[in-house]
């Protein structure tokens, strides 16, 4: 083996030695570079007689273009191992399900709100969304509940860990009527205005709808439930003005002329004469039975004075329904709970 031949041998075993790249130039270095064993060894020519030089010349350009030879074959496989670990790394499993981009759908307690609202709506009815975190004041006195009435009671009405900035006791609201109540002390500066002038008053026509709270957990109560009340005041706003209403909002709702509406006489504190409205389809699995619906009543005048209007004058009807049980009776749900337990396999039927 020649000089040559062994310096050949210690590049290629010197680059095949190289376990990534960067070591590899490295390596290359030692033999290619300024200083390397190659190029030592063609500066050495100068020392040599003429005679020599052409052949030992040839000799070494051959000895380099094999080293370069064995660089250039450890740099592809290089390259080539670094590839397939990437490959590897980068796998992919084309025969997985792809995953769906779902189309999303209305909660079908979110579509019976909707159609609440556009029903009143288009009856010219304002819609009205403010706290679920209320004062006693709000959620109970201002509606005419007694001091020592059960529903203010803890096992009825949630109540909020914290007092508000004047010291009173916070409660989850347990009916949207708090809303109402906000709706109409609002208007009282304009009704102020309207009176001063001589004006009558701008009427209240309004709908609360949204969440509300009670102590309360089987099939047909849940702790958090929806109502919509409504509110009507004016001068001439009587018990008949209910009477269509809200007769011609369920046959819309339940997109049937085939109903019958009952007003069964009742009792709440906030309204008085009261009364619970049932009703009966002519057709259905529900044929001919009486179904309980809403609550109503000509609003009492010491609710109607709370608004900080003068009951003398000022006469209307509220209702309060709940969205959650009317969306049962429109889709046939048994089983209030399944609005609340997010199982798509329910919920996406009523997309
Ligand atoms: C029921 C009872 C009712 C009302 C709600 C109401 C609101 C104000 C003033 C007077 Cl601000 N009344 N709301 C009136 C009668 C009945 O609901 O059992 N709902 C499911």
């Amino acid at each position: 083996m020649t000089d040559l031949d062994t310096l050949v041998h210690a590049a290629a075993a010197s680059f095949a030695e190289a376990p990534n790249p960067a070591e590899l130039e490295n390596a290359k270095a030692r033999f290619l570079g300024k200083s390397g064993r190659v190029t030592e060894l063609l500066k050495g020519l100068a020392q040599l007689p003429p005679e020599e030089k052409k052949a030992r010349g040839a000799e070494i350009n051959r000895a380099k273009q094999q080293v370069e030879a064995a660089l250039q074959a450890r740099r592809d496989a290089l390259a080539a191992q670094e590839l397939d670990a990437q490959l590897r790394a980068e796998a992919l499993d084309v025969t997985l399900p792809g995953r769906h981009r779902g189309t999303g759908g209305l909660h079908p307690v979110s579509r019976t709100m909707e159609r609440i609202e556009a029903i009143f709506g288009s009856m010219g009815f304002d819609v009205a969304d403010g706290p679920e975190i209320e004062t006693d004041w709000m959620s109970f006195t201002a509606l005419n509940n007694p001091e020592n009435h059960p529903a203010r009671s803890m096992q009825d009405t949630f109540y909020v860990d914290l007092k508000d900035a004047e010291g009173r006791w916070l409660n989850l609201r347990p009916h949207t009527s708090p809303m109402q109540v906000r709706y109409a002390r609002s208007h009282a500066a304009r009704h102020a205005e309207a009176l001063a002038q001589g004006r009558p008053i701008p009427e209240i026509r309004v709908i609360a709808p949204g969440r509300t709270y009670r102590v309360d957990s089987d099939a047909t109560h849940s702790p958090m439930f929806h109502q919509c009340e409504g509110l009507w005041i004016g001068e001439h706003i009587a018990f008949k003005d209910l009477k269509a209403v809200f007769s011609d909002f369920l046959r819309q709702f339940f997109e049937t002329d085939a109903l019958d509406v009952r007003f069964r006489p009742s009792y709440f504190p906030f309204t008085e004469p009261s009364a619970e409205i049932d009703i009966a389809f002519a057709s259905g699995p529900n044929k001919g039975r009486w179904l309980e619906v809403a609550g109503s009543g000509q609003v009492h005048p010491n609710v109607v004075r709370n608004f900080g209007l003068d009951p003398e004058r000022y006469i209307g009807f509220a209702f309060g329904m709940g969205p959650d049980r009317l969306t049962m009776l429109r889709y046939g749900v048994d089983d209030l709970r399944l609005f609340f337990e997010s199982d798509l396999r329910f919920l996406t039927q009523f997309r």
